[in-house]
């Protein structure tokens, strides 16, 4: 019993229990109130086998084997590199190194934005694993990993059971020659509503002190003032700010009025001024078209002298022209994912952009060999998430009209379904109705959200353009589309259109300034202690965090981790399907030591309908029972 309570304490789920561990966790070390515990994890796979996993269809054959990775086919020499540079002589000269690199830098989204994308960000730790032991040997030559943030962290929480500060101490271990980057929704963390200032400086030191080097900053409506703070505490931790312009209109085409190129170079100058120390252009929806984009990179080489950093999603099949030509006007780094898990709604591939460019003098340096390796390792992982991939699996160009991001795509699919609404052209053409009634806003989590709500909201109440205003008047309209208009998310390019802003808001009193400025700042001592109350332990500064961004979610977790305990360390088939009667699985949970879990048999259900799941561990015999839920 007791060693599964400590491997399901979230600083020994880290795999490195540091020396002050006994001090920092005396509670582990207490008698415990109920002796057996040690059926945690068998309570998890009970739960999954009898019930199955929320949102997986259950196969009657489970995808088998795990993929394995060999990892003495990595082994090229490690040389200065950007994170060395970082660590002995701090962020300017890492700036300094990528304006005088010659070739054209890679981040490789694969482990956030990638999965983000594809697969509802539902890709665990344990499958990252293998590609952490050896990604610095693997890839010496990346600007960065994106690894963190994004919805990375509450999915974590949500629903993979894992603690995502374990994820990152993990990386921050195993890839010490990676920068790590990490996606910030600035004023909104990693949230989706603004936290006080306080939050956001304390968030950021203990993400840069756990191992974040580059942050991604970006406004959901591009309001600079949204960053700035952000900016200044990453720049205040040592670490590298990317002050970021989210890319959204239709940049060449002469009715385009709003988001031209004069919008983009007076936003880069402002975040420069707010002190981006590059500025990076996040196509989130993948609309820069690759003309748009040399024309797009050649105006802001001209005007700012930060590098230039490009994120886009393949969602029109069009990533790799527009980064080509994108490379063609200077730019410095562009983000790709490996093959496996790239095009559609996430990045371009990696190697096809590799070899896109043969013949050109920027082409990136990367051992093609070691990506293609890696790569069928992510092609055997992906299966495991097949269910989770909602999204298309061809190009799309109607996005050129929706402007939908891609990670809102299948999200958005889901919400529709969910409340029966089947016709995702419907949607799709609501989500175009709404977006100009809001003014054509930029779309990215959480403004997106905005759109995409107001639009089901829409379709539920036989809304549109016309009625909306008066009919509106007697509705309550979605919580996201209230906040929007309140001012909560900040200001947007061009301001709130008044007449539906009224209908909205029915007489409340929408705020204009940072909405940070009016946020009292949270206590983190009182924080600390009310958590103290709820979990019935000191909580570690990280715990108080996660507390403070999701105080729900983190509520759910802990919960769920006294139940299951260390869920992270089973093999994903068995997390997401269960056992199958006969099966055998072994959970590694520390260096040599191993659970040999055998499932037996599942009674038919009781008159209460509970099932008797017998177990065999390690040979000796276990039951749980199981409420089925069928
Ligand atoms: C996020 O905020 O999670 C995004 O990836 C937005 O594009
Ligand atoms: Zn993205």
């Amino acid at each position: 019993g007791f060693m599964l309570k400590v491997l399901a304490h979230p600083t020994f789920r880290l795999g490195e229990a540091h020396t002050t561990f006994i001090d920092d966790t005396k509670e582990l070390f207490l008698p415990e109130k109920k002796p057996n515990t040690s059926n945690m994890l068998l309570n998890y796979i009970s739960e999954v086998t009898v019930n199955g996993y929320p949102g997986m269809h259950r196969h009657t054959k489970k995808y088998l084997p795990q993929p394995e990775l060999d990892s003495t086919l990595f082994n090229a020499p490690l040389h200065e590199n950007p994170k060395e540079i970082l660590t002995s002589q701090g962020a300017p000269a890492v700036i300094n190194w990528v304006k005088n690199h010659p070739q054209l830098l890679l981040t490789d989204t694969t482990m956030r934005d990638a999965h983000q994308s594809l697969f509802a960000t539902r890709m665990r730790t344990n499958d990252m694993k293998p590609v952490i032991d050896v990604y610095d040997h693997a890839f010496p030559d990346v600007f960065s990993a994106e690894v963190w943030g994004g919805a990375t962290f509450d999915v974590a929480y949500r629903f993979l059971h894992e603690d995502p500060w374990a994820r990152l101490r993990l990386m921050s271990k195993k890839m010490p020659h990676t920068m790590l980057q990490m996606l910030f929704r600035g004023s909104n963390a990693v949230g989706y509503k603004n936290y006080p200032d306080n939050v956001l400086r304390e968030f950021i030191a203990t993400s840069a002190r756990e191992g974040v080097d580059v942050f991604r900053i970006f406004d959901s409506l591009n309001w600079v003032q949204q960053m700035e703070k952000s900016i200044q505490y990453v720049r205040d931790s040592g670490k590298i700010a990317e002050g970021t312009m989210c890319f959204t209109g239709d940049l060449l085409n002469p009715n385009e009025h709003k988001y031209d190129l004069n919008y983009f170079v007076n936003l880069a100058k402002d975040l420069v001024s707010a002190g981006a120390q590059i500025i990076a252009i996040k196509d989130m929806a993948g609309l820069l078209k690759p003309q748009a984009a040399y024309e797009l990179i050649s105006s802001l080489k001209e005007a700012i002298d930060v590098p230039l950093h490009l994120h886009t999603h393949d969602t029109t099949g069009n990533g790799v022209a527009t980064y080509i030509e994108a490379t063609r006007a200077g730019v410095d780094i562009v983000d790709v994912a490996s093959s496996a898990l790239s095009g559609t709604t996430s990045q371009p591939s990696m190697t096809s952009l590799y070899y896109g460019l043969a013949g050109n003098k920027r082409q990136p340096q990367l051992d093609v060999n070691s990506a293609e390796t890696i790569d069928r390792y992510w092609a055997g992982v992906k299966p495991f998430y097949r269910e989770f991939m909602k999204t298309s699996d061809s190009v799309q160009t109607d996005i050129y009209q929706t402007g939908m991001p891609g990670g809102q795509y299948s999200n958005l699919q889901q919400q529709a379904q969910a409340l029966g609404i089947s016709d995702f052209e419907e949607v799709k053409e609501k989500y175009r109705t709404v977006n100009e009634l809001l003014g054509n806003i930029i779309k990215v989590t959480p403004s997106s959200k905005v759109v995409g709500d107001l639009a089901l909201f829409m379709l539920q109440n036989d809304l549109d353009s016309e009625n909306i205003l008066t009919r509106g008047k007697s509705l309550d309209f979605p919580q996201s589309v209230v906040d929007f208009f309140a001012g909560d998310l900040g200001q947007p390019v061009g301001g709130f259109p008044p007449e539906l802003q009224q209908v909205v808001l029915k007489g409340r009193t929408p705020i204009t300034v940072r909405p940070g400025s009016l946020a009292e700042p949270v206590d983190f001592l009182t924080t600390s202690a009310e958590l103290a109350g709820i979990i019935h332990r000191q909580p570690s500064q990280l715990e108080v965090l996660s507390y403070i961004l999701y105080p729900d979610v983190f509520k759910q977790y802990h919960t769920e981790v006294q139940k299951y305990g260390g869920v992270e360390y089973l093999d994903t088939a068995t997390f997401y399907q269960g056992m199958r009667q006969g099966e055998t699985v072994e959970v590694s949970y520390a260096p040599g030591k191993t659970l040999i879990i055998k499932l037996d048999s599942v009674s038919k259900p009781d008159d209460l309908g509970n099932r008797t799941v017998f177990f065999s561990v390690n040979g000796e015999t276990s039951r749980i029972v199981v409420k089925d839920q069928s």
